[in-house]
């Protein structure tokens, strides 16, 4: 490499090493080697040269561009790696910082409160079943003995399904109608589920939830049912209860009684609290299902899941249940 070739690739080096990135990397190899490149050219201009000087000429302009063509790489390469450990510092993970975590899901305290009365009534033998919400004057009314002119059937109680035909249930005993029209005795089941009224206001929803219980063999007793409620009361509200059973009419038992329980109130203090129906079962039923009720009997209850909910968690607004605000849910977790 003569002086001019020297020239040459000290001051390309020069640019090549300055390159801040590669934009201007290719701009400089444009410059030097592209098609009316500095270097380019210098080979183009060989043609007018003396032949016996074309040789050493063509000799030396090629070795700078071999030169010139591997700074311009290596600078490459240089940048490349600098780019790619900046973008590393950049977007490095701190692994050693605590996680963020993810929030878990709940059951819906309705849900859990119907899983709490199914398990203990499970201890105590009865079979969790389930039928249709959608059902028809017989299933919900005849065969409960509720006579045709009784209010419950009133449009204002009932919703009917636009046919006439059918309507949505409004407890859970057709289940149990279903279950003895296709077992024979014993039987001991609860009905958890779906209810629908035509009530809505600050202590009454259009759909609510029950668990109805029956229990139909030969010498069934009224004392069997206290027993089996107040056990069942005692392990809901894990402690000792007093129950109360005041009579109480219902057509489908005979005789009938509402539940009453003694209960200490925050505000309002120690007083005796509704929680549930039950009775024996009406002979009416049982024939309505052709079974013998002179050879069997039953006892029957029922519970609104809402206010068993509320009482245990201490809730003081039945529409809370059904809002799905998560800052309620999210506290039975
Ligand atoms: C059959 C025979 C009898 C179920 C019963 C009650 C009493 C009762 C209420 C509790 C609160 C309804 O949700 S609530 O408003 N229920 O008081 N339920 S006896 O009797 C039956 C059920 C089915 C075949």
């Amino acid at each position: 490499m003569d002086d001019t070739e020297d020239t040459l690739l000290t001051q390309a080096g020069a640019d090549i090493a300055a390159a801040a990135d590669v934009v201007q990397l290719e701009a400089l190899r444009v410059a030097l080697l592209g098609r009316k490149g500095r270097i380019t050219e210098r080979l183009k201009a060989l043609g007018g040269l003396a032949p016996e000087e074309r040789r050493s000429a063509g000799q030396r302009i090629n070795q700078l561009k071999v030169e010139v063509t591997q700074r311009l790489e290596t600078r490459r390469t240089e940048l490349a790696t600098q780019g790619l450990n900046a973008r590393l510092l950049r977007e490095r993970i701190d692994t050693t910082l605590p996680a963020r975590g993810q929030p878990v899901g709940g059951l819906h305290p309705i849900t859990r409160t119907i899983q709490r009365i199914e398990s203990i009534f499970r201890i105590l033998g009865f079979e969790s079943v389930q039928g249709p919400e959608i059902e028809d004057d017989w299933h919900n009314f005849q065969a409960l003995n509720i006579p045709e002119s009784h209010p419950a059937r009133e449009m204002q109680d009932t919703f009917y399904l636009l046919n006439g035909a059918q309507l949505l249930r409004t407890h859970t005993s057709p289940v149990q109608i279903r279950t003895m029209q296709e077992r024979k005795p014993p039987i001991r089941i609860i009905c958890p589920g779906r209810v629908y009224r035509v009530d809505f206001d600050r202590t009454h929803s259009p759909m609510f939830h029950q668990v109805e219980g029956l229990y139909v063999a030969e010498n069934v007793s009224l004392a069997e049912l206290k027993y089996d409620i107040q056990q069942f009361l005692s392990m809901f509200f894990e402690r000792d209860i007093k129950a109360l059973f005041r009579p109480s009419y219902f057509p489908f038992v005979e005789p009938g009684a509402d539940v009453h329980i003694r209960w200490n109130d925050p505000t309002k203090g120690e007083r005796w609290l509704e929680v549930l129906g039950c009775g024996i079962v009406h002979p009416n039923v049982l024939k309505a299902v052709g079974i013998d009720s002179e050879r069997y009997t039953g006892y029957a209850f029922g519970m609104g899941v809402e206010r068993l909910a509320m009482l245990r968690y201490g809730v003081d607004d039945l529409r809370l249940f059904f809002d799905n605000d998560l800052r309620f849910l999210e506290q039975f977790a």
